[in-house]
């Protein structure tokens, strides 16, 4: 059965790997290189295709921008089946954006530092991965020091984003109250996403609308990083981004110091280090929900919801054991009852959540990969144990899908996996699941 898994997920990676030497998330819905996708995706191949693995994370580096920014998505080749496509986003617009690829104007959350940890962590041939490492260790470092330069204005170590798309979870319910502060003009475009999807498990047309306008703002702006922090209607503090980036900094401070000679780098990352950690837990943790949340910079307040990003600091090392206990808490009482899947994207107690809607309540398996190794960091083996076994039990089920019912007894009689299908992220990361 585990064999069969595994091979069905090689299968579905090998498939999605493209001649220009990126993989692409699923075919038809996101037929480029996504940057977050492109690091879960290097971790799958690293454990049966260690030159694949290489390759994804080269070529996404490849389109870093002159001032260490490393978008989105990277267009490196032409396709009309993804709307916005290069043609809205224009990231030329920007002086110092990449001459070589096109590519959006806006990033996702920093996976690949500690991405390079894991793949070294994998690799058996320990040398010849550090000397892929030391190649580009540096493009990781400059785009660390593009976010505490750019993208941190009140210098607390805690870095903003300013688009949804941008957190990775897209339209999650975390963001419904930022959208009433705003009017956006009715588009008109024509939807490529829902002919490949139901419409009913992907964002309205009203929410596009939105996501568009925030893009065009910070055109107007030739995607300025200071005018985007002075006028952006959207700027928030995202737990989970700033989780990521913190545990990408450990994995950088680990890597220098096996390279040796990068003291310099070493220290200011680690001063990077001691002051985010500081103000994650000072600003971003919610007494009465006990969890982590968000925070509206625009607006100045606390975004008070729980979802599956307010556990992710688990990952990085953030929470004391004491507040851990906590937050671990709050997860099983909120997520984790008998009849549920660990681990819903978003608070099922919540009125808002949607157990078929995209990030508004589905299982997605970047998210539990996440929150296994966190519980595994504070030692709660049989919570992660269940995450995986969760990740396991719905992809055998259902297929390789982007994403999941929670409820064990949906009422549906057809698969509850939903979203694109033969999903590359879901497939390398069960890989990594598998393995032992
Ligand atoms: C916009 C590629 C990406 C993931 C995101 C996921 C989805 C895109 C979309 O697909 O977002 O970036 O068009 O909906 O939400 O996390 O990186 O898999």
């Amino acid at each position: 059965m585990k064999e069969n898994l595994r091979k069905r997920a090689i299968e579905v990676l090998d498939a999605n790997f493209q001649e220009g030497g990126f993989t692409i998330p699923s075919k038809g819905l996101y037929p480029f290189q996504w940057k977050w996708d492109s690091g879960f995706i290097a971790i799958g191949f690293a454990h049966y295709d260690v030159e694949k693995a290489k390759t994804e994370i080269h070529s996404l580096l490849d389109a870093q921008w002159e001032n260490g920014f490393i978008p989105h998505i990277v267009f490196h080749s032409d396709n009309d089946s993804y709307f916005p496509g290069p043609d809205f986003h224009q990231s030329e617009l920007h002086p110092l954006s990449s001459k070589k690829y096109r590519s959006t104007g806006m990033t996702q959350p920093p996976v690949t530092g500690f991405v390079l940890q894991e793949m070294y962590r994998i690799a058996e041939d320990k040398e010849d991965m550090l000397a892929f490492i030391k190649e580009h260790i540096d493009r990781v470092y400059d785009n660390h020091v593009y976010f505490y330069g750019n993208r941190d204005p009140y210098n607390e170590g805690l870095v903003y984003i300013y688009h949804n798309w941008e957190s990775g979870t897209d339209n999650s319910p975390v963001w419904d109250d930022i959208w009433s502060t705003m009017n956006p003009p009715e588009y008109t475009f024509e939807r490529r996403d829902t002919t490949h999807v139901d419409a009913s498990q992907r964002p309205t047309k009203r929410e596009y609308d939105h996501y568009l306008y925030l893009i065009d703002i910070a055109k107007e702006y030739n995607y300025d990083d200071a005018r985007i922090a002075e006028l952006s209607p959207f700027l928030v503090q995202d737990p989970l981004f700033n989780a990521m980036l913190i545990k990408s900094n450990e994995a950088l401070m680990e890597l220098y110091r096996i390279i040796g000679g990068n003291e310099d780098k070493i220290k200011v990352l680690n001063l990077w280090q001691i002051k985010s950690i500081e103000n994650f837990n000072t600003k971003l943790f919610d007494d009465e929900l006990g969890a982590y949340i968000h925070f509206d910079l625009r607006n100045n307040k606390p975004i008070r919801f729980v979802s599956s990003s307010s556990f992710s600091p688990l990952f990085a090392n953030i929470p004391d054991p004491e507040r851990a206990v906590i937050l671990v808490k709050t997860m099983m009482e909120r997520f984790g009852g008998d009849d549920k899947y660990l681990c819903a994207s978003f608070d099922p107690t919540n009125e808002r959540f949607n157990p078929k809607k995209y990030w508004r309540g589905p299982v997605w398996i970047n998210m539990n990969w996440v929150l296994y190794y966190g519980l595994k960091n504070y030692r709660f083996n049989e919570i992660a144990e269940r995450v995986k076994q969760d990740s396991i039990a719905l992809i055998e089920r259902d297929g390789f899908f982007e994403y999941f019912d929670c409820r064990k007894d949906s009422g549906e009689s057809q698969r509850t996996g939903y979203g694109g299908n033969n999903f590359s992220w879901s497939a390398a990361l069960l890989l990594d699941l598998l393995k032992d």
